[in-house]
């Protein structure tokens, strides 16, 4: 019993450090698929980073969608950018230039509290996709 308390005091400070998670922005993935974030929808924890890395100068992540008092970001184009998100609920983002191409990604941060807003706006945000809408659909549905 001693020795479990002291492995877990032990290992408490490393549990509780933030997380870094990778996006990659990119013009076509392994299976072919083009305008794409990898990956589409990622979850993570309140305080987390997430390492935004475009394949080329064509890519940037822009903030579509931000919960009440969470971050809203503009990284540079073709630039590797990190993102702190300290507030919890989705973030909807795109790819500035492939926007109409459905390169769009979610970020869920804890739980998913603003998610009624997230399916509302997304009936007036989406009309500005025309190409793999589908796959767009599909990102969206991956929110719980
Ligand atoms: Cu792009």
């Amino acid at each position: 019993m001693k020795r479990l308390i002291i492995t877990l005091v032990l290992l408490l400070p490393t549990l509780l450090v933030a997380k870094e998670h990778q996006v990659k922005l990119l013009t076509a993935n392994a299976s072919g698929q083009t305008m794409i974030m990898e990956p589409d929808f990622l979850k993570i924890s309140p305080g987390d980073t997430v390492r935004f890395i475009p394949s080329d100068a064509s890519h940037n992540a822009q903030s579509l969608l931000s919960p009440k008092g969470g971050i809203t970001f503009n990284t540079p184009m073709g630039k590797v950018a990190v993102v702190e998100f300290k507030q919890e609920g989705v973030f909807l983002y795109k790819c500035l230039p492939h926007f109409a191409l459905g390169m769009v990604g979610v970020i869920q941060v804890g739980n998913a509290v603003n998610l009624a807003d997230v399916k509302t706006q997304w009936q007036t945000l989406q009309a500005g996709v025309v190409m793999n809408k589908d796959r767009v659909t599909a990102t969206i549905a991956k929110i719980k």
